[in-house]
């Protein structure tokens, strides 16, 4: 399912392109089926949030999940996501963050470019994240929050606070890992008040809109956020991040996890599968 010319040209403007109701809902029912088995496993590839008990995001399950795995390599997310890299792509990261109702906490402004720049030694910003969203996305449940265009500020080298105070105040325990303070409420690099004051004022602000089935694309330089969910309804997102097979990352002295960062770097070959098959589009 190929982009056009002008859903290119709106991406690479503003630096995101939403496609609404890509998938039908009972495709998103057959994914969101599989969140509670997924949940509550205790494992590393589960976060929780600062409460102990609320899962925050799930990373790394579509190895071991096939209707996740059949997501990844679905045509209508991975040839878009070739389009816009230019050219194949291989799955770089994996998380479904569950924003979950009353409780899912915030993601504060930042860019992701940074954190796989400084993390895991990814040469350059070519490379697309692929929302797909598992809920209705709206203005009562912690929406995703951008600043449009701001992709164009490529990457904003911002200082970090002490990553192993900051990774230590997660949950209150000590034994956190130091990639949590890139998973955590507390971002490592999240970027100030005073910038993003004049990023709004130069770009505007904007939020997401969507129904559940929807995927939006979204630039790794452009700013967002979302704030905490105090309302009743959930906000669940897959974040598949698709890296073009020219820009494999150079050895880091702490390579993270890889349910954080695959080093698988095949190539994905888009291959429509039939647990997902009842698409809301001919
Ligand atoms: O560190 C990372 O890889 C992740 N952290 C954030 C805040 N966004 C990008 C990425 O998912
Ligand atoms: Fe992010």
């Amino acid at each position: 399912m190929y982009l056009t010319e002008e859903q290119l040209s709106i991406y690479k403007a503003q630096g995101f392109l939403v496609l609404p109701e890509y998938f039908s809902r009972a495709e998103i029912e057959v994914m969101k089926a599989e969140l509670s088995g997924l949940s509550v496993k205790d494992s590393p590839k589960r976060i929780l949030e600062k409460d102990g008990k609320t899962v925050r995001s799930l990373h790394g399950v579509h190895t071991s999940n096939n209707v996740f795995n059949c997501l990844t390599r679905h045509p209508f997310i991975v040839e878009p996501a070739m389009q816009i890299v230019g050219s194949e792509v291989y799955i770089y990261q994996f998380k479904i963050n569950i924003k979950a109702a009353f409780s899912g906490d915030i993601w504060k402004w930042h860019q992701d470019y940074i954190y796989w720049r400084k993390e895991d030694g990814m040469p350059k910003p070519q490379v697309v994240n692929a929302m797909c969203l598992l809920d209705d996305m709206n203005e009562f449940n912690g929406p995703l929050f951008v600043i449009p265009g701001s992709h164009r500020e490529e990457m904003i080298d911002v200082a970090v606070h002490n990553s192993r105070e900051t990774s230590k105040n997660v949950h209150n325990s000590s034994d956190s890992p130091g990639w949590m303070s890139s998973f955590s409420a507390n971002l490592k690099y999240s970027l100030n008040q005073e910038l993003i004051t004049n990023l709004v004022s130069k770009y505007g602000i904007a939020f997401i809109k969507a129904a559940a089935g929807s995927v939006v694309f979204f630039d790794s330089n452009i700013v967002h956020a979302s704030t905490n969910n105090i309302s009743p309804f959930g906000r669940s997102t897959v974040i598949i991040t698709y890296n073009s097979i020219e820009n494999i990352p150079s050895p880091v002295v702490k390579p993270r996890p890889d349910f954080l960062v695959s080093q698988d770097y095949r190539p994905v070959i888009p291959l429509a599968c039939d647990i997902l098959s009842e698409h809301s589009l001919t």
